[in-house]
Order: C-alpha cells, then structure tokens, then sequence
C-alpha cells in the first residue's frame, strides 16, 4: 500500500492496482500554429508544465507502475468526428484542416503527435481518442479491466476540458481518482483553480488533488 498526502485528505493507492493516465501533451495544444491556438488560445501555459508532467512520467516508470497517454483525435476520414463537434467555436483551423503542423487532430499528423520530450516508450498504452473523454469510443476501460486498476492518477491539459471531463468518466467506472495539480494545465487561470477546487470538494466527490511532489513521494515510499 501506498499514501499520497492529497487534498482534501491523504490518497491511499496500491502501486499493482494504479496507473498514471496522461491527458493530451500533444504539439496541438502547445504549439503555435496548432489548434489550441488557432481557438485564441496562450500556448504558453500548456508549455510550462511540461517538466513537471515529464518528473511525474519519469516517477511512474522508475516504480514500475504504467503510464497511457492518450492523444485527442480523429481519423482521416473524418468519420468519428461529429458535425457537432466540427462546427464548435470559431477556431482559424476546424479539425482535418491542413495546418502549419499537417491536418489538425489527425491521427498520423505532426501537430497530433505527443510532444517529444513526454513520448511514450515500448510499452506503453496510447489511447486515441474522438472525444475529450478518454474512455468515449476507445479501449481504455477495457484494458484497465484486464490489468485490474483500481486507483488513477491524471495529468496532462486542458484541466476543464479533457482532463476533467476524464476524470469524472472514471469515477462513474468506479476508479479512485487523483489529478497531479501542477502537471495539468487549462489556457485560463481561474478554469484550473476552479476545477481542482469542483474535484476535491464534498469529501472528494469527483476525487483528489496533490502536488507532483507529494505523488512522488507517495510512489517512492509505497
Ligand atoms: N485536450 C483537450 O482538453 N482538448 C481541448 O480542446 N481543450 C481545450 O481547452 N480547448
């Protein structure tokens, strides 16, 4: 067993029962030219934290425990992208555009791709994704059935949308649930901090927050 002193109280965690699920770090929500910022959007903030989701990649793999990635996008054909989705905001770039980086959110595409410095290794899972869910339309719920999680940590952005929106798939599915709170970020300040402040409140109703240190810290101990 293992503790990870969370808010709004310690995350109790079993290492063989626990997965790190990081959300999109792909070069489109971090990069000029990508869709992030084609919605409006300061890339910049996504751009941060990318050290701090790396020390928290890089703690998992040293204790063993596995890491997904999941990256949101579609196929070539357009075929899992819903007109509804589409045709949302006002963005300089629609999903399947030809941007700066290739076609935007394509499977296979240069601005789809995660960013280099948080790149999966052999073996570990990356779940493509139509949805800002991450267990919509893809295997992941399947997977963690067979591998037997119980407990999820997440990183990764935006923290309202994709993120959250994870998250609170998960704790539907019966998972215990942890956000990394400096390894995620929103492109708007008082989105993250409300976010973090809706997870963990009423007795951790969608679940926990914790510093990266702290869930550090919890791993090596654990
Ligand atoms: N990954 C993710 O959060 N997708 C988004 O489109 N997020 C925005 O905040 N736009």
């Amino acid at each position: 067993m293992g503790v990870i002193a969370a808010n709004p109280f310690d995350f109790s965690f079993t290492p063989a029962r626990t997965a790190l699920i990081v959300i999109d770090m792909q070069r489109d929500f971090a990069e000029a030219g990508g869709f992030g910022a084609s919605l409006g959007n300061d890339v910049s903030r996504v751009t941060r934290i990318v050290p701090t989701v790396k020390r928290l990649i890089e703690g998992f793999r040293a204790a063993g425990v596995p890491v997904i990635h999941t990256m949101e996008c579609h196929k070539p054909d357009l075929s899992d992208l819903s007109p509804a989705k589409r045709d949302r905001g006002n963005p300089t770039l629609r999903i399947g555009d030809l941007g700066p980086m290739g076609r935007v959110l394509i499977s296979g595409e240069p601005g789809t791709e995660i960013l280099p410095e948080l790149a999966p290794i052999d073996g570990e899972v990356v779940i493509e994704k139509p949805g800002k869910g991450a267990f919509y339309a893809t295997p992941l719920g399947e997977i963690l059935k067979q591998w037997g999680t119980r407990q999820l940590v997440f990183a990764g952005v935006t923290t309202e949308v994709c993120v959250q929106t994870s998250m609170r798939e998960a704790n539907d599915r019966g998972f215990e649930c942890l956000l990394a709170e400096d390894a995620t970020e929103s492109y708007f300040a008082e989105f993250k901090d409300a976010t973090l402040k809706m997870i963990r409140a009423q007795g951790a109703i969608v679940g926990w927050t914790a510093p990266t240190d702290a869930v550090l810290q919890g791993l090596a101990n654990a």
